[in-house]
């Protein structure tokens, strides 16, 4: 096999996926494939992903699942000194690591993923008021002392540049709101700025449902 190819569109994490890919200038094909639909329950994507989840990304011999491992592994492989993913510096490289360990686990599972599960979709995974009320609070608590990173001006979570720790928080930003959560004000202009980044437009474009 030969090539790039994700599977995926339409969610916050496929959005990671197809965001890395456009910033990086990668050509590579899409696989439209959706969640909860016959397709994901397919033989064939079955056999490329057993946990039956997107995204799924494909480079040759290689199959990753897992979205930050996906932007970490695109930014690893595919950076380049005009257009970086990454930090090189070992110190700005370990902060990548927290903060994408931060993120994935503290604002995405811990938090969003439980308002998407018991809020998003009762009808499969039941609901849970009381589990949702502290998820919310945490995340308040969470993105609220995440946003002190920004105190000292920074445009960025990571050095001086836009990485894929940026990528990840923007759909957590994103997908707060759409939970009717506001954001700390330094996380606000945080996310605007992100707007005036070239791969912002094209990733949403790649990700969308068409
Ligand atoms: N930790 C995984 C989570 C992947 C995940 O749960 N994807 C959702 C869509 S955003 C999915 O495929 N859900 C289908 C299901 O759980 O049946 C990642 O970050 O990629």
């Amino acid at each position: 096999m030969a090539g790039l190819i994700l599977w995926g569109v339409g969610t916050s994490r496929t959005l990671r996926a197809h965001w890395a890919l456009c910033f990086l200038g990668l050509n590579y094909e899409t696989r439209v494939i959706r969640t909860r639909t016959p397709e994901m329950e397919s033989e064939e994507y079955r056999s490329i992903n057993p946990r039956g989840k997107v995204p799924t990304l494909q480079d040759g011999e290689l199959t990753l699942t897992e979205s930050p491992a996906i932007v970490t592994y695109l930014a690893e492989t595919y950076s380049t000194v005009e257009k970086a993913l990454i930090p090189t510096q070992k110190s700005a490289r370990a902060e990548f690591f927290e903060w994408l360990s931060f993120i994935s686990m503290e604002l995405d599972a811990t938090s969003l993923y439980v308002l998407r599960r018991h809020e998003g979709l009762p009808e499969i995974y039941g609901p849970a008021p009381d589990a949702c009320q502290v998820a919310r609070e945490y995340f308040h608590r969470m993105i609220t002392a995440g946003s002190l990173r920004l105190k000292d001006g920074r445009r960025f979570l990571v050095g001086d540049d836009f990485t894929g720790v940026d990528i990840l928080m923007t759909t957590c930003l994103d997908w707060a709101k759409r939970y009717g959560m506001s954001l700390p004000p330094a996380f606000s202009s945080y996310r605007s700025r992100i707007d005036d980044e070239p791969s912002t437009a094209l990733a949403f474009a790649a990700n969308a449902v068409k």
